[in-house]
């Protein structure tokens, strides 16, 4: 046994300094996914002395795997922040995320403004590159004491031998491995959800979008053809910009039924994210040959036109992504099985909160299962009776960001609206908090959120009915409403 932890062992991890005492008899958790939420999740759970074991069905992505590609980017608020500060890797990856302060909505004219998300720069969201994140979480997690096996997709479970069927699909072998408490962190396409649907009914519901979405890029303003630059962006790209819009933002081009976004990536590109109808016009349905393509972009999104090099290449060769919501009544078998993450509750991106909700999931469980270690049953049906409410709370709010984001935003009545919100959020603060600043800049229960939200919004519609302007609103009265409808919130 020399070298292995003994029970009241005191073991030092590097990475964080956190002491952690190594306890004996837990039972090996496998994890199926070492996503963004499973090798989190199991980052938490070795530091909390459990034996982990991951199976990711792709190769280590630090392995060469990753680079090369696109640079897909993620909006990181409070919530991912706080997991990544659990796992210990929130100093060494803030350096790697650009800050957004608002969003800088490009009007059809070509005029832009930014429209602040919070008070100050402490009120921000962050725009982090996949690969990297997820790269980082598997040194913490591997660092933290959980075993990956990487190559090694989950095909099938047979329950009663409690025996995994696992694939490594570049060699086609077939590994069976034993397992008693399964953890899926698999994704929304999960295949231990499927093995979970074969044993018990999930009540499972996936509500489709009829949008898609579409990945293009603005790449670093040094790689922009000199042709296509103006002579703003010229002089930008001699002085040694590396970004050809302003990066401190999320771009929003809000065209009423659909829209187009854009995070920045550290290295000085941009991820622009095309979200459209599947259907109509213009949808993706008829917007398919290059010269539609560039019909549209002209026609709703000029001022892009010049820093997308690649447009109709892009457009051809990304794939058009699927968006939709799904929802299980159950989440878990007993003490066998338990999903978590977009395996879970996958949702639409509107609120860019599906790996920060995905990430609270992996805070929750762990401390749940640091203070039941040995009664899977008990805490898995607490995990889902405490998440559940928040999961179909960020759901909601997430399809009801779309229409703000894409059409709200540059509407005079909406506003007014946003307007007396922060002014009510100053008046009334711990007791009026705007939903966008719950929902990104606390860890309140997201069905906090939402509840409190519907209160808000009815307040605001009633004192801005009728109204243009601020200076028409009765503020006696918005004092009085708020102190009747809002309970003061607990202070965190
Ligand atoms: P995933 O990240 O999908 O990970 C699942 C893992 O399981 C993968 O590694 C996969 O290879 C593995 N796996 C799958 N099947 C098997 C199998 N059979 N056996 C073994 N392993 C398997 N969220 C935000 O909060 N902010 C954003 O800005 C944001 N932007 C997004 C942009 C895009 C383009 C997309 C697609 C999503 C975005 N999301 C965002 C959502 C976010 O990516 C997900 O909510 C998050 O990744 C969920 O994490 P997960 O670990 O549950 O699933
Ligand atoms: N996900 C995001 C927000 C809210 C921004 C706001 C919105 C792309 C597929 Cl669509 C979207 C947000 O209210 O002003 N924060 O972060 C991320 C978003 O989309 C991501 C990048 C995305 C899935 C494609």
């Amino acid at each position: 046994m020399i070298g292995l932890p003994i029970l009241g062992d005191p073991i030092y991890r590097a990475s964080d300094q956190i002491r952690h005492t190594y306890p004996m008899n837990r039972d090996k958790i496998t994890l199926v996914g070492a996503g963004l939420v499973g090798a989190l999740f199991a980052t938490l759970l070795a530091q909390r002395g459990f034996p982990v074991e991951v199976f990711e069905r792709r190769p280590d992505p630090r392995k060469g795997g990753f680079l090369g590609g696109r640079s897909i980017n993620l909006a990181l608020a409070e919530r991912g922040w706080h997991g990544l500060r659990l796992a210990g890797l929130s100093a060494a990856l803030k350096p790697l995320a650009v800050m957004m302060r608002g969003r800088m909505v490009h009007h059809l004219d070509g005029h832009t403004e930014l429209l602040r998300y919070g008070r100050d720069d402490s009120e921000v969201i962050w725009s982090i590159n996949r690969g990297s994140l997820n790269m980082a979480l598997l040194d913490a997690a591997e660092s933290a004491g959980a075993r990956i096996h990487f190559g090694r997709r989950l095909q099938t479970i047979d329950w009663d031998k409690s025996t995994l069927q696992l694939v490594d699909d570049e060699t086609g072998t077939t590994h069976a491995h034993a397992a008693a408490t399964l953890i899926g962190a698999d994704g929304a396409g999960s295949a231990l959800r499927a093995a979970m649907a074969q044993k018990i009914d999930l009540g499972e519901r996936f509500d489709p979008l009829d949008h898609g979405y579409k990945e293009l890029e603005i790449p670093r303003l040094p790689d922009l053809p000199s042709a296509a630059l103006t002579p703003t962006l010229s002089r930008r790209r001699e002085s040694g910009d590396l970004f050809a819009m302003e990066p401190n933002a999320l771009h929003i081009w809000p065209r009423g039924n659909y829209m187009c976004i854009a995070l920045p990536n550290a290295e000085g590109s941009f991820t622009v994210t095309l979200f459209l109808p599947n259907a109509g016009n213009p949808g993706f349905a008829s917007v398919r040959s290059p010269a539609e393509v560039r019909t549209l972009f002209e026609r709703d999104f000029a001022d892009t036109v010049p820093l997308v090099p690649d447009l109709e290449r892009d457009f051809a060769s990304n794939p058009t992504g699927l968006l939709g919501t799904l929802y299980l009544d159950r989440w878990h078998i007993q003490n066998r099985a338990l999903l978590i993450g977009d395996a879970a509750h996958a949702i639409v991106p509107f609120h860019g909160q599906g790996m920060n909700c995905g990430f609270e999931d992996a805070v929750e469980l762990a401390e749940l299962m640091e203070c039941d270690p040995n009664d899977s049953a008990t805490v898995f049906a607490e995990f889902e009776r405490r998440r559940k409410p928040d999961a179909d709370a960020i759901a909601a709010m997430a399809l009801e960001n779309y229409v703000e984001m894409r059409d709200s935003v540059a509407d005079a009545h909406f506003l007014l609206m946003r307007a007396l919100e922060r002014q009510l959020a100053a008046r009334h603060a711990g007791r009026f908090v705007p939903r966008y600043w719950m929902v990104t800049f606390s860890r309140l229960p997201y069905a906090t959120a939402f509840a409190r939200g519907e209160i808000q919004s009815g307040i605001l519609r009633e004192l801005c009915m009728d109204k243009t302007e601020l200076a028409q609103i009765d503020l006696a009265r918005a004092d009085a409403l708020v102190a009747a409808r809002l309970p003061l919130l607990p202070s965190a």
